[in-house]
């Protein structure tokens, strides 16, 4: 496993950012403490400086403000079949567990063993990233099929007893050559005994798609298109004179 480490500012304050290769993609996380300063509902400017420090400005954000997902994503949580538009009542307002407005998903977000919370996205983005709140016990993450390790063991994590506060905003993106991301899950702690579960939140779900590598040939392609339709004109002139 790779690390990486920069400074970065954020709510006038230096927060540490800390990126880790694992397996073939990279995991960014951000302490929510460095953010949300009371712990409460978020702030004015409070959200738009997580955005900015986390680089999902313009990416397209799922905010829980209501039950219909996003384009492109389904959730798949505590059994029930892989949805685009939530049951009513999956969206709670508790001020410490939100990441952004006033409401964020809890009904579906019981991490029961074996029924993990699966989130998928078609056609797939290069990048995702989402604010998980109340995770108490060892849950893994998963990423297109890979096992990128337990939530609580990652730099930033905030252990939050109970159902609401905010533990840790991650973002994952892919390197160059890895499959487009389409799968991100939550693996339920293997040793949670309790059968009821560890009742969690998720919100601010966002995903991109970067801006392309320009590659070396587009250029010389055009240098030589410019260079062909000089020639082109040079023989006309010839020609006509
Ligand atoms: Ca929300
Ligand atoms: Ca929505
Ligand atoms: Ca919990």
């Amino acid at each position: 496993m790779q690390w990486k480490m920069l400074l970065n500012g954020a709510v006038g304050a230096a927060s540490l950012v800390i990126s880790f290769s694992s397996s073939a993609y990279d995991v960014t996380t951000f302490d929510p403490n460095a953010f949300f300063t009371t712990g409460g509902a978020p702030l004015p400017g409070e959200v738009d400086a997580l955005d900015a420090a986390a680089g999902i400005t313009g990416f397209d954000i799922e905010r829980f403000e209501d039950l219909t997902l996003e384009p492109g994503l389904t959730i798949e949580a505590s059994g029930a079949a892989p949805t685009s538009v939530l049951p009513g009542g999956s969206l709670i307002s508790e001020p410490e567990a939100t990441w952004d407005g006033t409401l964020s998903l809890s009904a579906l977000m019981d991490l029961v063993p074996n029924q993990p919370i699966v989130i998928r996205h078609s056609p797939g983005v290069d990048a995702i990233s989402i604010g998980i709140s109340g995770f108490d016990h060892s849950h893994e993450l998963v990423v297109n099929g890979q096992n990128l390790g337990a939530v609580d063991s990652f730099p930033n994590y905030q252990p939050s007893p109970g159902d609401n506060g905010r533990s840790i905003y991650i973002r994952v993106d892919r390197e160059a050559g890895d499959p487009v991301i389409t799968e991100m899950a939550f693996l339920p702690d293997p040793q949670l005994a309790n059968p009821n579960g560890d009742f969690v939140r998720i919100d601010h779900l966002a995903t991109g798609l970067l801006p392309p590598v320009p590659s070396l040939s587009a250029p010389l392609l055009l240098v030589l298109v410019a260079l062909l339709s000089l020639v082109a004109a040079l023989r006309l002139r010839h020609q006509t004179h």
